[in-house]
C-alpha cells in the first residue's frame, strides 16, 4: 500500500470556508501534509493553468484565480488523486448541482467557472502542481512504513 499525494486548492470564491473544507478533507481520511495561503499574481495563475492557454475561458480563469487569496494543500491517502477528484465532482458547478448534489463543487462553488476547489487530475499533474506551490516537497508516493519519517 502506498500513500499517494495530490494537490487540493480552495479557490478565491470559497476561501472563507477553507477551514470547513479542510475538516471535510480530514474526515474523508486524508492527511494534510502541507498547507499554504497565497495570493497568486496573474502571471503565476497563467503558469499554473498553462495547459489551458489559448482557450476562450483562459483570461477569465486567470483573473478569477488571481482575484484573491487561495489555500493550497498537499493531501495524502491511498489513491488520493482519483478519490479527491471524485469528492470535488464535475468541473461545472451548475451541472454538478444537478448530477452530483453532494459533491464539494456543488456545495461550495459559485458558477460554471468559479467552482471553489481544484484537484490534480493525474499523477504527473499532481507532481507538477505540488512542486508549483511547494518546491521542496517530496512528491513520489512512499510506502506507509516510511511515511511517518517523511512527514
Ligand atoms: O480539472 P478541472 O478543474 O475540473 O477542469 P479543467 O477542464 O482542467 O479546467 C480548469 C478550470 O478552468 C476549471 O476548474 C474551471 C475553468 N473552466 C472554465 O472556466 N470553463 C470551461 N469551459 C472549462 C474550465
Ligand atoms: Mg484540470
Amino acid at each position: 500500500i502506498y500513500v499517494e499525494r495530490t494537490l487540493a486548492i480552495v479557490k478565491p470564491d470559497a476561501v472563507n470556508q477553507a477551514e470547513e473544507i479542510e475538516d471535510i478533507i480530514l474526515r474523508s481520511g486524508f492527511s494534510v501534509l502541507q498547507k499554504r495561503r497565497v495570493h497568486l499574481t496573474p502571471e503565476q495563475a497563467s503558469d499554473f493553468y498553462a495547459e489551458h492557454y489559448g482557450k476562450l475561458f483562459f483570461p477569465s480563469l486567470v483573473a478569477y484565480m488571481s482575484s484573491g487569496p487561495i489555500v493550497a494543500l498537499v493531501i495524502a491517502k491511498d489513491r488520493a488523486i482519483s478519490y479527491w477528484r471524485e469528492l470535488i465532482g464535475p468541473t461545472n458547478t451548475i451541472k454538478a448541482r444537478q448530477t452530483h448534489p453532494d459533491c464539494l463543487r456543488a456545495v461550495y462553488g459559485t458558477d460554471d467557472q468559479r467552482n471553489a476547489i481544484h484537484g490534480s487530475d493525474s499523477f504527473s499533474s499532481a507532481q507538477r502542481e505540488i512542486r508549483f506551490f511547494f518546491p521542496d516537497s517530496i512528491v513520489e508516493p512512499v510506502p506507509i512504513g516510511q511515511a511517518a519519517v517523511d512527514y
